[in-house]
Protein backbone atom coordinates (compact mmCIF):
# COMPACT_ATOMS: atom_id res chain seq x y z
CA UNK A 1 0.00 0.00 0.00
CA UNK A 2 1.22 3.63 -1.09
CA UNK A 3 2.04 5.55 2.10
CA UNK A 4 0.05 9.30 2.00
CA UNK A 5 -0.90 10.12 5.19
CA UNK A 6 1.44 10.57 8.86
CA UNK A 7 -0.55 10.33 11.80
CA UNK A 8 0.90 11.73 15.62
CA UNK A 9 0.24 11.20 18.91
CA UNK A 10 0.84 14.58 21.12
CA UNK A 11 2.02 13.92 24.61
CA UNK A 12 5.32 11.81 25.04
CA UNK A 13 5.96 11.36 21.14
CA UNK A 14 6.16 14.96 19.67
CA UNK A 15 7.21 16.19 23.00
CA UNK A 16 8.35 14.80 26.42
CA UNK A 17 5.55 16.47 28.29
CA UNK A 18 4.27 14.69 31.02
CA UNK A 19 6.58 14.43 33.91
CA UNK A 20 8.00 17.86 33.94
CA UNK A 21 5.34 19.67 32.10
CA UNK A 22 1.46 18.14 32.51
CA UNK A 23 2.94 16.76 36.16
CA UNK A 24 4.05 19.64 36.81
CA UNK A 25 0.74 21.77 35.79
CA UNK A 26 -1.36 19.43 37.87
CA UNK A 27 0.53 19.95 41.23
CA UNK A 28 0.35 23.94 40.64
CA UNK A 29 -3.51 23.67 40.30
CA UNK A 30 -3.86 21.56 43.19
CA UNK A 31 -1.81 24.16 44.95
CA UNK A 32 -3.68 27.20 43.62
CA UNK A 33 -7.21 25.45 44.56
CA UNK A 34 -5.52 24.91 48.01
CA UNK A 35 -5.64 20.90 47.94
CA UNK A 36 -2.98 18.57 50.00
CA UNK A 37 -2.41 17.05 46.56
CA UNK A 38 0.71 16.08 45.24
CA UNK A 39 1.12 13.72 42.43
CA UNK A 40 5.14 12.63 42.41
CA UNK A 41 6.57 10.98 39.78
CA UNK A 42 5.81 7.22 40.53
CA UNK A 43 2.58 8.33 41.36
CA UNK A 44 1.67 9.97 38.54
CA UNK A 45 3.44 6.92 36.17
CA UNK A 46 0.54 4.61 37.37
CA UNK A 47 -1.79 7.13 36.99
CA UNK A 48 -0.66 7.77 33.56
CA UNK A 49 -2.60 4.56 33.16
CA UNK A 50 -6.31 6.82 33.05
CA UNK A 51 -6.25 8.69 29.83
CA UNK A 52 -7.56 11.98 29.48
CA UNK A 53 -6.56 15.11 32.85
CA UNK A 54 -10.24 15.14 33.66
CA UNK A 55 -10.61 11.21 33.81
CA UNK A 56 -6.87 11.03 35.68
CA UNK A 57 -8.22 13.31 38.27
CA UNK A 58 -11.99 12.01 39.17
CA UNK A 59 -9.72 8.58 39.54
CA UNK A 60 -7.79 9.45 41.97
CA UNK A 61 -10.48 11.40 43.32
CA UNK A 62 -12.29 8.11 43.89
CA UNK A 63 -9.66 5.72 44.19
CA UNK A 64 -6.77 7.46 45.73
CA UNK A 65 -8.30 10.11 47.77
CA UNK A 66 -11.84 8.86 48.16
CA UNK A 67 -11.77 10.66 51.77
CA UNK A 68 -11.95 14.15 50.12
CA UNK A 69 -14.94 15.60 51.50
CA UNK A 70 -15.45 17.76 47.67
CA UNK A 71 -18.37 19.85 46.43
CA UNK A 72 -21.44 17.58 45.84
CA UNK A 73 -20.67 18.69 42.39
CA UNK A 74 -17.50 16.47 41.63
CA UNK A 75 -18.12 16.48 37.93
CA UNK A 76 -17.71 20.61 38.14
CA UNK A 77 -14.96 20.48 40.65
CA UNK A 78 -12.64 18.45 38.25
CA UNK A 79 -13.53 20.72 35.10
CA UNK A 80 -12.88 23.38 36.96
CA UNK A 81 -9.08 22.00 38.42
CA UNK A 82 -8.46 20.80 34.87
CA UNK A 83 -9.09 23.95 33.26
CA UNK A 84 -6.82 26.20 36.10
CA UNK A 85 -4.56 23.06 35.35
CA UNK A 86 -4.74 23.86 30.73
CA UNK A 87 -4.09 27.88 31.95
CA UNK A 88 -0.75 26.86 34.04
CA UNK A 89 0.35 24.07 31.14
CA UNK A 90 -0.24 25.83 28.31
CA UNK A 91 1.99 29.10 30.12
CA UNK A 92 4.43 26.59 30.45
CA UNK A 93 4.24 25.68 26.39
CA UNK A 94 4.43 29.12 25.80
CA UNK A 95 8.01 29.86 28.02
CA UNK A 96 9.50 26.96 25.75
CA UNK A 97 9.47 24.63 28.79
CA UNK A 98 8.96 21.21 27.06
CA UNK A 99 11.64 21.10 24.03
CA UNK A 100 10.22 18.83 20.94
CA UNK A 101 11.83 15.03 21.12
CA UNK A 102 14.66 14.19 18.95
CA UNK A 103 13.87 14.06 14.89
CA UNK A 104 10.34 15.28 15.44
CA UNK A 105 10.85 18.80 13.81
CA UNK A 106 13.10 16.89 10.83
CA UNK A 107 10.88 14.08 10.10
CA UNK A 108 7.87 16.93 9.81
CA UNK A 109 9.76 18.90 7.62
CA UNK A 110 10.50 16.21 5.24
CA UNK A 111 6.95 14.88 5.35
CA UNK A 112 5.63 18.04 4.00
CA UNK A 113 8.17 18.32 1.52
CA UNK A 114 7.47 14.83 0.62
CA UNK A 115 3.74 15.29 -0.13
CA UNK A 116 2.65 13.60 2.96
CA UNK A 117 -0.62 14.61 4.77
CA UNK A 118 0.05 15.01 8.03
CA UNK A 119 -2.79 15.14 11.49
CA UNK A 120 -2.55 14.43 14.70
CA UNK A 121 -4.89 12.54 17.02
CA UNK A 122 -4.54 12.69 20.66
CA UNK A 123 -6.01 12.43 24.17
CA UNK A 124 -5.11 15.99 25.25
CA UNK A 125 -6.84 19.09 25.38
CA UNK A 126 -7.26 20.97 22.15
CA UNK A 127 -5.71 24.78 23.31
CA UNK A 128 -2.36 22.21 24.56
CA UNK A 129 -1.60 21.12 20.94
CA UNK A 130 -1.87 24.56 19.74
CA UNK A 131 0.50 25.82 22.42
CA UNK A 132 3.01 23.31 21.78
CA UNK A 133 2.83 23.34 18.05
CA UNK A 134 2.65 27.13 17.78
CA UNK A 135 5.81 27.51 20.61
CA UNK A 136 8.01 25.00 18.97
CA UNK A 137 7.37 24.93 15.15
CA UNK A 138 5.84 28.80 14.88
CA UNK A 139 2.91 30.15 14.25
CA UNK A 140 1.34 28.72 11.27
CA UNK A 141 2.34 25.29 12.45
CA UNK A 142 -0.96 23.93 13.05
CA UNK A 143 -2.17 24.68 9.59
CA UNK A 144 0.07 21.61 8.77
CA UNK A 145 -1.83 19.43 10.19
CA UNK A 146 -5.47 18.58 8.15
CA UNK A 147 -6.71 17.46 11.35
CA UNK A 148 -6.03 17.55 15.05
CA UNK A 149 -8.32 15.18 16.61
CA UNK A 150 -7.91 15.76 20.60
CA UNK A 151 -9.33 15.38 23.83
CA UNK A 152 -12.94 15.63 24.21
CA UNK A 153 -13.83 15.54 20.42
CA UNK A 154 -14.56 12.06 21.15
CA UNK A 155 -16.52 9.66 23.66
CA UNK A 156 -13.60 7.18 23.99
CA UNK A 157 -10.48 8.20 24.86
CA UNK A 158 -7.20 5.89 24.38
CA UNK A 159 -7.04 2.95 24.36
CA UNK A 160 -10.51 3.36 22.72
CA UNK A 161 -9.84 4.14 18.44
CA UNK A 162 -12.31 6.23 18.21
CA UNK A 163 -9.68 9.38 17.79
CA UNK A 164 -7.90 7.37 15.28
CA UNK A 165 -11.32 6.45 13.67
CA UNK A 166 -12.19 10.48 13.81
CA UNK A 167 -9.07 11.68 12.27
CA UNK A 168 -9.06 9.41 9.25
CA UNK A 169 -12.73 9.96 8.97
CA UNK A 170 -12.38 13.36 8.57
CA UNK A 171 -9.19 13.32 6.27
CA UNK A 172 -11.13 10.69 4.00
CA UNK A 173 -8.37 8.12 4.17
CA UNK A 174 -8.13 4.70 4.81
CA UNK A 175 -6.19 2.79 7.82
CA UNK A 176 -3.39 0.82 4.89
CA UNK A 177 -2.62 4.75 3.57
CA UNK A 178 -1.48 6.07 6.80
CA UNK A 179 1.57 5.64 9.32
CA UNK A 180 0.95 6.19 12.76
CA UNK A 181 2.95 7.49 15.56
CA UNK A 182 2.90 6.93 19.20
CA UNK A 183 4.36 6.54 22.72
CA UNK A 184 2.60 4.53 25.40
CA UNK A 185 0.59 1.19 25.90
CA UNK A 186 -2.78 2.89 25.19
CA UNK A 187 -1.78 4.39 22.59
CA UNK A 188 -0.88 1.53 20.65
CA UNK A 189 -3.73 -0.35 21.42
CA UNK A 190 -5.90 2.70 20.14
CA UNK A 191 -3.74 3.12 16.93
CA UNK A 192 -3.42 -0.69 16.31
CA UNK A 193 -7.47 -1.08 17.09
CA UNK A 194 -8.08 1.45 14.00
CA UNK A 195 -5.91 -0.66 11.93
CA UNK A 196 -2.71 1.04 11.57
CA UNK A 197 0.73 0.03 11.51
CA UNK A 198 2.14 2.09 13.93
CA UNK A 199 5.58 3.38 14.78
CA UNK A 200 6.43 4.33 18.36
CA UNK A 201 9.27 5.99 20.45
CA UNK A 202 9.33 5.17 23.85
CA UNK A 203 10.55 7.39 27.00
CA UNK A 204 11.10 7.02 30.46
CA UNK A 205 7.32 6.53 31.81
CA UNK A 206 6.52 3.97 28.65
CA UNK A 207 9.78 1.76 28.04
CA UNK A 208 8.54 -0.96 29.67
CA UNK A 209 4.60 -0.63 28.31
CA UNK A 210 3.08 -3.82 25.96
CA UNK A 211 4.10 -3.05 22.27
CA UNK A 212 3.71 -5.92 20.71
CA UNK A 213 1.52 -5.04 17.15
CA UNK A 214 4.15 -2.16 17.13
CA UNK A 215 5.95 -1.96 13.34
CA UNK A 216 9.02 -0.38 14.67
CA UNK A 217 9.96 0.42 18.60
CA UNK A 218 12.60 2.93 18.93
CA UNK A 219 14.12 5.75 21.72
CA UNK A 220 13.42 8.37 19.39
CA UNK A 221 13.36 9.26 15.68
CA UNK A 222 16.93 9.87 15.67
CA UNK A 223 19.31 13.04 14.37
CA UNK A 224 22.30 13.08 12.21
CA UNK A 225 24.46 13.52 15.49
CA UNK A 226 21.76 11.32 17.38
CA UNK A 227 21.36 8.07 16.25
CA UNK A 228 18.04 6.37 17.26
CA UNK A 229 18.39 3.21 19.49
CA UNK A 230 15.98 0.34 17.90
CA UNK A 231 14.24 -1.46 20.73
CA UNK A 232 12.37 -3.87 18.75
CA UNK A 233 13.04 -4.03 14.56
CA UNK A 234 9.84 -5.18 13.65
CA UNK A 235 9.72 -4.78 9.90
CA UNK A 236 12.47 -3.50 9.71
CA UNK A 237 16.12 -5.32 8.91
CA UNK A 238 19.49 -3.78 9.35
CA UNK A 239 20.89 -0.68 11.71
CA UNK A 240 18.38 2.06 11.49
CA UNK A 241 20.77 5.28 12.52
CA UNK A 242 17.47 7.82 12.14
CA UNK A 243 13.89 7.25 10.73
CA UNK A 244 12.59 9.35 7.54
CA UNK A 245 10.55 9.05 5.31
CA UNK A 246 11.95 6.55 3.40
CA UNK A 247 11.73 3.95 6.00
CA UNK A 248 8.15 5.12 6.87
CA UNK A 249 7.50 4.10 2.94
CA UNK A 250 9.22 0.98 3.52
CA UNK A 251 6.94 -0.22 6.67
CA UNK A 252 3.49 0.10 4.68
CA UNK A 253 5.28 -1.17 1.52
CA UNK A 254 5.87 -4.67 3.38
C1 LIG B 1 -1.81 11.82 26.90
C2 LIG B 1 -2.93 11.97 27.86
C3 LIG B 1 -3.40 13.35 28.23
C4 LIG B 1 -2.30 14.10 28.98
C5 LIG B 1 -2.86 15.23 29.80
O1 LIG B 1 -2.36 12.17 25.64
O2 LIG B 1 -3.47 10.96 28.29
O3 LIG B 1 -4.52 13.18 29.09
O4 LIG B 1 -1.69 13.20 29.92
O5 LIG B 1 -3.56 16.13 28.95
P1 LIG B 1 -1.69 11.58 24.25
P2 LIG B 1 -5.02 16.62 29.40
O6 LIG B 1 -0.51 10.67 24.62
O7 LIG B 1 -2.82 10.82 23.58
O8 LIG B 1 -1.24 12.80 23.50
O9 LIG B 1 -4.93 17.02 30.85
O10 LIG B 1 -5.33 17.79 28.49
O11 LIG B 1 -5.92 15.43 29.17
MG1 LIG C 1 1.17 9.70 24.10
Amino acid sequence: MVLTTLIFDVDGTLADTERDGHRVAFNQAFAEAGLDWNWDSDLYRRLLAVSGGKERIRYYLEHVRPDQSVVDNPAGFVARLHAAKTRIYTDMLARGVIPLRPGVRRLLTEARRSGLRLAIATTTTPDNVTALLEHSLGPQSPGWFEVIAAGDVVAHKKPAPDIYFYAMQRMGVSAHECLAFEDSGNGLRSSCAAGLATVVTVNDYTRDHDFDGAVLVLDSLGEPDQPCTTIHPGRISGRLPLFNVDVARSLLSH
